[in-house]
């Protein structure tokens, strides 16, 4: 979740009036608040921001959330960032079904509704019908709508996509889930994330009035979800039935037909109005969707009005200062240039004509040099060769396949849900609204890479640079004592001992170990979502983990790292270990130590696979 992001720009609405100004300027805003009817009677809570002097028609450019809309009192939250933005269209922000003053049933993620149900509402109706209310009633419009949003936001902007209503002219989706189970905030792998689905699900489904924040009776998170004990006992000791996307957690512990009729992915047939994808490296929520969004999409996108845009960005950070991300520091407010570059032309073009069109297929972020770059294809198609890192004995990584004779075939841990690896420093404060969370991607990895439990692997220093452009993977060969085991594989970048201080933050950067790529698969789904089964115990198989999209140079002087463990907790739930049909349904006993075992010998040469770019490509 991200609210009110406003950089370098105060807003006041006071009396119905909503005034915007950063040094420069000053754009005062008429605040509406209106019941919008939808097909079947409810209406919803909607705020409208009408800039008063306007001198033209201007288009509407709608936001649908979950969150709450401004209200007088409030500082506008969550208007677009820029302030030159405001005197260039109507701003529209809609709360969703049940949510605030909005009438109806709020349902997480509400699917498509049957075709065959003439009287159907979803959310791509409720965008519809909402255009077409603003068109026909909202003086000065000029007949265009554009519809944006970060995360729910996002999400509810691709459902409007999904069958736009004629006046609207284009979309940018922000971080926009495709699949709960599969990639984004509930689930990745089938590997449940407990902590934000327990929080998120409170956060949403306690008050239908509130973002309401779960009291924990102890500071450090991580304590309290290890002494929650199995998942059973979050019904029973604290949403008894009252939560209902809990519920449908513990009754859909597979990618079953629930979960599948949620998908977004499945109703991407093809491109029915432009599109833009945004997505953040480090977004901790939600980075699976718009690449994955933008991928189904290119499929079908015969007019090419289909676009992809990735920079250095926790959840949402595009809509505030770009300029770091904790230490990291990318020596320019890349969040203003995604705004001044690409997300207000892009409106500009479609929605009042101004300009031209001057994007790029792709405009990614490549860090560690930290320039922006321009693509024809996502992933790039032409110069990258495919390039396997093989773990080696003594905790090595290198370009070699592990060589014949080797001593030692495997490394070995043992993985305790007793005692499982944190995934942040603790103590882990809860996940909203606190400080950490956003930036726990970015955090030095040495917190936990003398744990027992983790196995790190590392290269000799780069005598070169090294430039990774697309989809990234690995193959783990690992076996496991229990009959069901997580493994979670990250990719790292290790600086240099003499690396300089942040020059954000001042952090002592020798030796850091940032994570630039990782993954988490829960074994029982190896061979499929569907169908959870057990693992044969101490039997090696091949696991094969998505690692994403990325455009990262590993930068000479630097190390190449691979840590694998089998806990990363709280955002994930412990595996038990021990087959279970449904883990939200184990048992205290049912949660078991296992000896784990990760291969690398030439028969089971475990790896990550690397998109490597020889040439540097084209920079903006
Ligand atoms: N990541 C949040 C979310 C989106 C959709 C469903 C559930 C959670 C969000 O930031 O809105």
């Amino acid at each position: 979740m991200r609210l009110a992001f406003i950089a370098g720009l105060a807003v006041c609405v006071a009396g119905g009036l909503a005034s915007a100004h950063s040094n420069e300027e000053k754009i005062s805003l008429e605040l509406q608040e209106v019941m919008i009817p939808m097909r079947d009677g409810v209406r919803l809570q909607t705020v409208i921001l009408t800039p008063k002097d306007a001198k033209e028609p201007l288009p509407i450019l709608l936001r649908r959330t979950p969150y709450g809309v401004p209200d007088a009192a409030s500082t506008g939250q969550g208007v677009p960032a820029a302030a030159a933005f405001y005197g260039k269209h109507i701003g529209v922000i809609q709360n969703l079904r049940g949510r605030f003053k909005s009438e109806g049933k709020f349902v997480m993620q509400r699917p498509p509704h049957d075709p065959r149900d003439t009287k159907g509402i979803d959310e791509t109706t409720d965008a519809w019908d909402t255009v077409d209310w603003l068109i026909k009633n909202v003086p000065g419009n000029n007949g265009k709508a554009g519809i944006h949003g970060t995360s729910y936001d996002g999400w509810t902007a691709v459902m409007a996509a999904l069958n736009p209503h004629p006046a609207v002219k284009a979309v940018i989706e922000q971080a926009s889930p495709a699949d709960m189970f599969l990639g984004d905030d509930f689930h990745h792998n089938g590997a449940f994330r407990l902590s934000y689905g327990f929080e998120y699900s409170a956060l949403l489904e306690t008050k239908a009035e509130e973002n309401f924040h779960f009291l924990f009776d102890r500071a450090d998170t991580y304590e309290w979800y290890l002494q929650l004990g199995p998942l059973k006992n979050a019904e029973t000791r604290h949403f008894h039935g009252r939560i209902p996307t809990w519920t449908d957690f513990v009754q859909h512990p597979n990618f079953d037909e629930f979960w599948q009729r949620q998908t977004v992915i499945k109703y991407l047939k093809a491109v029915q109005v432009p599109i833009l994808h945004t997505a953040g490296w480090w977004d901790q929520e939600d980075f699976y969707g718009p690449q994955k969004i933008y991928a189904r999409l290119e499929a079908s996108d015969a007019k090419r009005q289909n676009y992809f845009v990735a920079g250095p960005w926790n959840h949402g950070q595009w809509g505030g200062n770009g300029s770091h991300l904790g230490p990291l520091d990318f020596g320019m407010d890349t969040s203003k240039y995604y705004r001044e570059q690409i997300f207000n032309p892009w409106f500009a073009y479609w929605l009042r004509g101004e300009g031209e069109l001057k994007l790029a297929e792709a405009t990614t972020f490549e860090t560690g040099t930290n320039q922006w770059r321009q693509y024809e294809a996502w992933p790039p198609k032409r110069g990258v060769a495919e390039r396997r890192l093989y773990l080696h004995p003594g905790r090595l990584l290198s370009f070699d396949p592990p060589a014949r004779g080797g001593d030692q075939p495997y490394d070995e841990y043992i993985s305790d849900p007793a005692n499982p690896v944190p995934y942040r420093p603790r103590p882990v404060t809860p996940t909203y609204p606190g400080a950490e969370w956003p930036v726990w991607l970015v955090q030095d990895q040495r917190f936990v890479d003398h744990r027992p439990d983790v196995l790190s692997f590392e290269t000799e220093p780069l005598a070169e640079e090294l430039r990774v452009v697309g989809d990234l993977s690995a193959e783990i060969f690992a076996s496991t004592s229990g009959s069901d085991s997580d493994w979670v594989v990250k990719l790292i970048d290790v600086y240099p001992e003499n690396a300089p201080a942040s020059a954000a933050t001042a952090t002592p950067m020798g030796g850091y170990e940032l994570i630039i790529a990782d993954e988490i698969l829960r074994g029982r789904f190896r061979n499929g979502f569907e169908q959870p089964a057990p693992i044969p115990a101490n039997e090696p198989l091949k696991y094969s983990i998505d690692l994403h999209t990325n455009d990262h140079v590993f930068l000479p002087g630097h190390r190449i790292m691979v840590q694998i463990q089998s806990t990363w907790f709280p955002v994930y739930d412990r595996n038990p270990q021990r087959f279970v049909p449904n883990i939200f349904e184990a048992g205290e006993s049912d949660y078991q130590k296992a000896v784990q075992r990760v291969y690398h010998s030439p028969e089971r040469a475990s790896a990550v696979v690397l998109p490597i770019m020889e040439n540097a490509p084209h920079t903006p």
